[in-house]
């Protein structure tokens, strides 16, 4: 039963990530100058994901639009960022955003507040 529930669940996310891929449209433009500064900041993010989950694939969205390139890591089982994500942030719960800045790291969970400190920061 559990397995049913999984399958179904995986293949509902595999349905809204490949939604989600045919209407992203267009990502936000710079010039040169700015999207290499923010290639630069976004060096110090990477978000923790599993592919099919909805509020991953919401922040991924987010994230694709704002043209910030942020290393994804897969945190499903079996993946050895699991463990990191839950060592760093202190539980396994995606999407969680890893922030690294000035020596710093902070770990972020809830897709709308990864989602507004990233518009903050990037948009
Ligand atoms: N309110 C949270 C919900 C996140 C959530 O429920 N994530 C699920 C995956 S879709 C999760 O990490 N569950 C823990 C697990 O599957 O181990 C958000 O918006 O980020």
């Amino acid at each position: 039963m559990k397995f049913i529930i999984k399958l179904i669940r995986n293949l509902l996310g595999g349905l809204i990530a490949l939604a989600d891929l045919l209407t992203r449209g267009s990502k936000l433009k710079r010039t040169p100058e700015q999207q290499q500064a923010i290639n630069t900041a976004a060096q110090g993010l990477s978000l923790y994901q599993f592919f099919a989950c909805p509020f991953c694939i919401k922040t991924r969205r987010a994230i694709y639009k704002l043209n910030v390139p942020i290393e994804m890591r897969n945190a499903s089982e079996g993946s050895p960022h699991r463990q990191e994500l839950k060592d760093g942030g202190g539980k396994v719960k995606v999407p969680c955003l890893r922030i690294e800045q000035d020596g710093q790291v902070q770990w972020m969970y809830e897709s709308s507040e990864i989602i507004r400190y990233l518009e903050q920061r990037f948009s």
